[in-house]
């Protein structure tokens, strides 16, 4: 099935949108944004922007943060058709996961049309966010597995977050995952730990080729310093963009 055939399959309006937008711009490439200063993620997100369909953050990594980013950051999101996925991995009970997307200095909820979560608090942690994201419009991404070596998401555990994920299907959008883990087409699968040379880093990550993780049925490639760290970002992230867009194209 197409993205854009798989975009009526769900009733949350950023995975509408996401499909959508990936059909029509041809792209299934995100980019992890991992810089330090508002001036270089502005830049990636300027210059990279029509590549891709989705803008990875962490935001809590930038120096500088200041309210104008998030506003900037919406303002090239729009200009350039991309969604912006807050990596901020929530972890705790739901009532204190509310006010982490909600408030603090981030106001997580203002600004991202994703965010994701690990399951391991219980459901709990999906219902607080969903209280505040919903409501908004916004989508959530279950971390079911992870790319690093020796990660504990594996087994009992992913099955649970699949379970969950059909459950709160009106919020839960997809999932992190290294694989295709349903036979459901309104979940999408984003997949980090991407390069176009396979390998590991120094600290336990672990990368697979655009090629082998879209045929393994994954959806969107996360990409951080395979493109961030190339001497010519704009020339590589077209490389990722291709790879990635002709392994659906073979794949469908
Ligand atoms: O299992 C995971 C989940 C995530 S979201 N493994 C990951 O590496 N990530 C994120 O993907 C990680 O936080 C980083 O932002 C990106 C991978 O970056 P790269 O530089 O290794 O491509």
């Amino acid at each position: 099935m197409t993205y854009q055939q798989r975009s009526t399959f769900t009733n949350n309006p950023t995975a509408k949108k996401l499909f959508e937008l990936m059909d029509s711009k041809q792209t299934n490439l995100a980019i992890a944004a991992d810089v330090t200063t508002k001036a270089e993620i502005l830049k990636i997100a300027q210059e990279l922007g029509s590549e891709i369909c989705v803008l990875k953050t962490h935001i809590d990594i930038i120096v500088d943060f200041d309210q104008e980013l998030t506003k900037e950051l919406r303002e090239l999101a729009d200009k350039h058709n991309f969604l912006i996925f807050e990596d901020r991995k929530f972890a705790d009970i739901g009532n204190t996961v509310q006010y982490q997307y909600r408030d603090g200095i981030y106001h997580i909820v203002e600004w991202a049309d994703i965010t994701n979560a690990h399951i391991v608090p219980g459901q709990g942690v999906i219902e607080g966010l969903k209280e505040v994201g919903l409501p908004k419009g916004r989508g959530l991404l279950l971390l079911a597995e992870m790319s690093s070596a020796e990660n504990l998401a594996v087994g009992d555990y992913t099955q649970k977050a699949i379970e969950w994920a059909q459950k709160y299907d009106d919020f839960v959008i997809g999932f992190i995952g290294m694989k295709k883990l349903i036979d459901n087409p309104k979940f999408i699968v984003m997949t980090p730990g991407v390069k176009l040379a396979a390998g590991t880093d120094n600290l336990k990550q672990q990368y697979n080729t655009p090629e082998k993780v879209i045929s393994g049925g994954s959806d969107v490639i996360i990409v951080g310093r395979g493109i961030y760290k190339a001497e010519d970002p704009q020339a590589e992230a077209k490389k990722y963009r291709e790879a990635g867009w002709e392994a659906y194209k073979k794949r469908n």
